[in-house]
């Protein structure tokens, strides 16, 4: 079993989205193990897409992750990592594939729903960057 991370970003709950793109998430037959609803300081989004600190879009994506809440959650799957990349589709909705979350809700390359971390190993630093390991625990093994 592996993890990862997604953001239900702030055009999703704006747009009243969670419940239809959660829907999305456990028909893929994900299982959630934590989730929270939390307002992103642009320090905390900052610190969360600093390795984009030297892209053009940086402040931009600062500044809408930090314009209302959003809903973290971890995702447990196997190749959860690579599974969940695939059901939200690419990074600009426009080049999405048909059928994926982001195809289907998304509005441009910024306002793009959802975040999946891109790695397994981010994917551990993304979880706990959100979640404490009490945070965590899953009961049913
Ligand atoms: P990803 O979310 O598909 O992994 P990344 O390249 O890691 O895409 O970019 C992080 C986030 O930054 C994207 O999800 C999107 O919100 C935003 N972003 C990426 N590229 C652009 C762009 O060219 N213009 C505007 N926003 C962008
Ligand atoms: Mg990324």
């Amino acid at each position: 079993m592996e993890r990862t991370l997604a953001i239900l970003k702030p055009d999703c709950v704006k747009a009243n989205l969670i419940g239809k793109v959660i829907d999305r998430i456990l028909d893929a037959n994900f299982k959630i193990i934590a989730m929270k609803m939390i307002t992103l300081t642009p320090q905390t989004a900052g610190a969360f897409y600093a390795v984009h600190q030297q892209r053009p879009f940086y402040y931009d994506l600062v500044d809408f992750m930090s314009s209302g809440s959003c809903v973290p959650l971890v995702l447990e799957k196997e190749h959860a990592v690579a599974n969940f990349r695939n059901l939200i589709g690419a990074t600009d909705p426009a080049e999405a594939a048909k059928g994926t979350i982001r195809k289907e809700f998304a509005s441009n390359k910024q306002r793009n729903i959802v975040h999946g971390s891109d790695s397994v190993e981010n994917a551990a630093i993304e979880i706990s960057f959100f979640f404490s390991a009490q945070e965590l625990v899953s009961l049913s093994r």
